[in-house]
């Protein structure tokens, strides 16, 4: 929960390090590999905090947040100037053809490893031999488009198109842009728009924006695709609409999140997809110690706990509204959103 102001390149000594484990960190995650990118991650994240030199392995261990195993990675940088496994993974066969093909949007290793397994070699098999799902082959049809990062004046533009189309249907939709957008990046991989109205239920907002707003974009042309999700779990139906945009005159599709939100979870909600995802562990840790329990729809107290830490109760609402009231009750200085990059 410590602040997070960024590394500034002039002074940290590790930049080396600290550049191949998040080229490791981008590989595992791109493998949907969750414990090894976190490990990676909170890795980095702790590098960026040393003001010394960390040339050996002991050197690593004494630093909370590196465990043994990337304690020996950081030495064999400092003593190779490089690491084995990164270059394996850029020079085996298999591995450079499971990261081509778990690019396309939603594909995952069990898929892609069973492409491979069946002969696919390239992205022009699948196309013309593989059994695609109609996501999949909207993913393989714009896989340039979906992989590539949007410029952050881009993310406002589509935004903005939104925003207008909101505001016709109901003046008084709120629409903030959430995820790294909103964590200040210079680039983002998706758009995602919180969208919320004073006083109203998950039910009116969404049928505001799945009856008007969503039609009338596809009519403007601006919406070009819904994707269904595989992955969303029971509690996020019908909150969430996944789709592809593109600003007038381009044949550029972006990966657009809509995010229904009850007026009651707003703050929740805006700390939940501002994240980064690793705060989101954090503070959720920090929340279930001090016997409470954060979530996207809220704050909750009087959590009772079992030996494995399972949930007995359910606990009661404390916070859901507003953002700085969550913060407030865990006890946690605010933090701005570009400092909640762990
Ligand atoms: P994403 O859009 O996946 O992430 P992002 O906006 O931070 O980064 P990118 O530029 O690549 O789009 O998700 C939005 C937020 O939702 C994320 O910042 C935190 C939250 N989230 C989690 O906490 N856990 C998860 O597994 C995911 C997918 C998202
Ligand atoms: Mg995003």
């Amino acid at each position: 929960m410590r602040k997070n102001e960024g590394t500034s390149k002039s002074k940290n000594p590790n930049l080396r390090t600290i550049e191949m484990l998040g080229k490791m960190a981008y590989y595992y995650d791109r493998i949907d590999d969750r414990w090894r990118t976190i490990s990676y991650r909170k890795a980095i994240t702790a590098l960026k905090r040393q003001t010394d030199y960390i040339a050996t392995r002991e050197q690593a261990i004494g630093i909370p947040g590196i465990g043994e195993r990337l304690a020996s990675k950081v030495e064999e940088i400092a003593c190779t100037n490089k690491l084995r496994r990164l270059e394996s993974t850029v020079t085996d066969p298999n591995d450079r053809i499971l990261l081509l093909f778990m690019g396309i949007y939603q594909v995952g290793l069990p898929t892609a490893s069973r492409w491979i397994a069946q002969g696919h070699q390239s992205l022009e098999d699948l196309k013309a031999k593989a059994d695609l799902t109609p996501n999949q082959k909207i993913g393989l049809d714009h896989y340039n488009d979906f992989l590539s990062r949007i410029p952050r004046s881009e993310v406002m533009a589509h935004a903005e198109i939104v925003r207008r189309a909101c505001s016709n249907a109901d003046a008084q939709i709120q629409l903030v842009v959430g995820g790294s957008y909103r964590r200040g990046s210079a680039d983002c991989g998706d758009i995602d728009l919180i969208i919320t109205k004073e006083s109203a239920s998950l039910e009116q907002i969404r049928t505001i924006l799945v009856d008007t707003v969503i039609p009338q974009l596809f009519q403007d042309g601006f919406l070009q695709v819904g994707l269904a999700t595989s992955r969303s779990r029971s509690t996020d139906r019908g909150s969430k609409w996944h789709g592809a945009s593109a600003l007038p005159g381009s044949q550029v599709w972006r990966r657009i999140d809509l995010l229904f939100v009850p007026w009651d979870e707003f703050g929740a909600a805006l700390i939940y997809f501002t994240g980064n995802d690793i705060f989101n562990r954090s503070i959720r840790l920090l929340a279930s110690r001090k016997k409470m329990r954060l979530n996207q729809h809220g704050l909750y107290g009087d959590i009772m706990r079992g030996e494995k830490r399972e949930r007995i109760t359910q606990g009661k609402l404390l916070e859901g509204r507003s953002e700085e009231r969550i913060f407030d009750i865990l006890g946690v200085p605010w933090r701005p959103p570009e400092h909640r990059i762990c």
